[in-house]
């Protein structure tokens, strides 16, 4: 199947759905929020009874994306109740928050133990890591998720009213930094300007995103600044925040209300001058989590959060694992 031909069979799936599932990825970014954004819009206008769940979603951060109100921190009831569930900008299963019980649905559809298993569609602009859903559309060349969606509405002639085109605006711009990073292509600049086109408001959404630095978050920034550890044979820019100096900084309602703290500082780290890659590393739960970024065209930090165990983009990547943070001569080292 060619992608207009699995656009118009997503939109086929969702007009005969009764009940639809949508997840967007744990502790969501702004193109996970706006993706989920998006499809209610739709499903709204076409009033199927649905669930928008989001894992950790943080409290407040993004109630500047029109329907942020209606997507569920809470689990979704048993699975087998929808016959239609959508993943959105997830990279894999085991972003969904619910990986188990869709773990356990899909054993026993491919069992066959399911008289009516529900119809599974991926939407996502991650590399694959897996293929476990029914449709699986998936273009690593779109910028965010909601690029991807703007060619599902694009192709299948739906209405764009000025919420979607804000959702999908915002997520072109969480997802390449406000036009800065390398994935920001042609057609990624076209799909924008569409949107500016049909009502989506590029000042109202950049003052939330980019005039939004607390105190807090310069707090934090600070304290990343000072450990920041720089190698100059390789270019790679590190620090490293532990548990101890993360709760010193910040109360728990904070971290969850300042989730893209992090990934904004690493981002900056990786635009210093002479950076080829910067890593974040902070310790949580006896995990340690790293995120890596690169603006470099030859670099795919991909890769290295793969040996981690990890995953994400060539541009940025993530990985979890168990362990504590040592500080190294002119890096840093996991310990267990
Ligand atoms: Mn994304």
């Amino acid at each position: 199947m060619n992608r207009d031909e699995k656009l118009e069979l997503a939109y086929q799936k969702i007009k005969q759905a009764k009940n639809i599932l949508l997840i967007g990825h744990t502790g969501p970014d702004a193109d996970a929020i706006s993706s989920l954004g998006v499809l209610i819009e739709l499903i709204k206008s076409l009033s199927i009874s649905y669930y928008a769940y989001t894992e950790r979603k943080p409290y407040g951060a993004y109630t500047y994306v029109p329907n942020e109100e209606l997507i569920s921190g809470v689990s979704p009831d048993d699975l087998k109740d929808y016959d239609l569930i959508i993943i959105l900008d997830c990279g894999a299963i085991n972003r969904t928050g619910l990986e188990d019980r869709l773990r356990r649905l899909i054993k026993a559809r491919n069992e066959g133990a399911l008289l009516f298993p529900p119809y599974i569609i991926e939407f996502d602009h991650h590399n694959q890591s897996e293929s476990y859903a029914d449709l699986e559309i998936r273009y690593p060349d779109c910028a965010s998720t909601t690029e991807l969606l703007y060619y599902f509405f694009d192709n299948n002639n739906l209405e764009i009213n000025k919420n979607t085109a804000n959702c999908i605006l915002i997520g072109l711009l969480a997802d390449t930094g406000h036009f800065l990073h390398t994935n920001s292509s042609s057609e990624a600049m076209l799909v924008a300007s569409q949107m500016l086109l049909r009502g989506a408001s590029l000042p109202k959404i950049t003052a939330h995103t980019t005039q939004n630095k607390s105190i807090i978050t310069l707090k934090v920034w600070g304290r990343v600044l000072e450990n920041l550890k720089f190698n100059s044979e390789t270019g790679l820019a590190s620090s490293a925040l532990k548990t101890e100096e993360i709760n010193s900084l910040l109360t728990p309602e904070e971290r969850e209300k300042h989730a893209d703290l992090f990934s904004d500082i690493v981002s900056f780290l990786s635009s210093l001058s002479g950076v080829s890659v910067a890593l974040l590393l902070r310790e949580e739960d006896g995990h340690v989590k790293g995120s890596l970024r690169t603006n470099h065209d030859h670099m795919d930090v991909s890769i290295l959060a793969k040996n981690w165990g990890g995953g994400g983009h060539k541009k940025a990547a993530g990985f979890t694992v168990k362990g504590k943070i040592a500080a190294t001569e002119n890096g840093w080292k996991i310990i267990s």
